[in-house]
């Protein structure tokens, strides 16, 4: 075999194990983030990292209220649901989270669907919520179907186009 075939192959071998270690890299990412859907986990983060995790009994703890909100989706008009959730700058506060510390906040789906709030928008009252039922029942999963277990309501979005469904992370940004 001449040297070029040979440099062929090694690069066609290194460049094999790049894609394998990236797609492994990528699936256990993937698989952490169906696990926390499962377990209806949302992780908060900053530059700094992790701030806390949080579940259903953190944030039913908070005392959660039930509120309106018109959704509108890809296949039905504009419709008045009412929501049971708690409102983003609560689970903030409750958490030590100043939020003069930060300019915006970046909420994260298991699809990769990212939506940017203002931390202006933020601490509007009664705007941004984290819902978890919708109509007395739970939101549902990705899987099931349904828009949970976690879903953004943002009330002045009058088209739910920034309504995330699937919510997984939280990154508040400086
Ligand atoms: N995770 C996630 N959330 C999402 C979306 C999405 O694709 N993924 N679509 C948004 C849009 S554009 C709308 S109108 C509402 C309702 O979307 P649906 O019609 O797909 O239910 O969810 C919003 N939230
Ligand atoms: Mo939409």
């Amino acid at each position: 075999m001449d040297r070029k075939n040979t440099i062929i192959i090694v690069l066609v071998a290194v460049l094999a194990v790049a894609v394998g270690v990236a797609a492994f890299l990528n699936s256990g990412n993937l698989t952490e983030k169906r696990k926390m859907q499962q377990e209806a986990k949302v992780v908060l983060k900053d530059r700094d990292g992790e701030i806390e995790t949080i579940g259903l009994g953190y944030i039913t703890g908070l005392h959660p209220v039930e509120f309106s909100a018109t959704l509108d989706t890809s296949n039905s008009g504009p419709r008045e649901q009412l929501y049971t959730g708690i409102e983003l700058k609560k689970i903030f506060s409750s958490l030590g989270i100043d939020s003069r510390d930060y300019s915006t906040v970046l909420v994260k789906a298991v699809d990769g669907y990212t939506v940017a709030l203002t931390m202006e928008e933020v601490l509007k009252e009664s705007n941004i919520y984290l819902a978890y039922q919708m109509n007395g029942e739970s939101l549902g999963t990705k899987e099931e179907g349904g828009s949970g277990p976690y879903q953004l309501i943002v009330r002045e979005d009058q088209f739910s186009q920034r309504w995330c469904k699937f919510v997984t992370e939280v990154i508040l940004e400086e």
